[in-house]
């Protein structure tokens, strides 16, 4: 069965707790369960991962290689300043989709900035929990 990396980075476990008029009131864990739900209703395995560690997230891209189809990766606030993260996502020429829970370009300068929209095939921003979905669907779409 087709395995797919949910990994969602640096205080993204704080969904649903604080700042629902931006991030909505969806938990991380509400997220991970609809996503590995959604796996389930279209054949597809779906493992969920949260780091706040830069390092971390570098080397669960790295290993994904060879043990997953593609990443959906929420880079939290390294999406704004994290070229490692970027380069991890080169190196290894691992299919990602970037999902951002909130429209980045709606928002503060500082986060219209995304390096690692650079290395991602898509980006899918502003949906809330839904782009995850949405992200699952487009890396089936492009692993078929
Ligand atoms: O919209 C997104 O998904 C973001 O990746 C969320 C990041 C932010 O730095 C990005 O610019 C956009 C922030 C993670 C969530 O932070 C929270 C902080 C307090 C309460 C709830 C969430």
């Amino acid at each position: 069965m087709k395995s797919i990396l949910v990994l969602n980075g640096p205080n993204l476990n704080l969904l649903g707790t604080r700042e629902p008029e931006i991030y909505g009131s969806t938990t991380l864990a509400d997220i991970e369960a609809l996503c590995i739900s959604h796996g389930q209703s279209v054949g597809v395995s779906v493992e969920c991962r949260q780091s706040n560690h830069e390092g971390t997230l570098i080397d669960w891209i790295q290993n994904s290689v060879g043990a997953h189809a593609g990443i959906v990766l929420n880079p939290g606030g390294y999406a704004h300043t994290s070229i490692a993260l970027m380069d991890a996502i080169l190196g290894t020429d691992v299919l990602v989709i970037e999902v951002h829970v909130s429209d980045i370009y709606k928002r503060e300068p500082f986060r219209h900035r995304s390096y690692t929209s650079k290395a991602a095939r898509q980006v899918i921003c502003g949906r809330g929990a839904q782009g995850y979905i949405d992200a699952i669907n487009a890396l089936l779409t492009l692993t078929d």
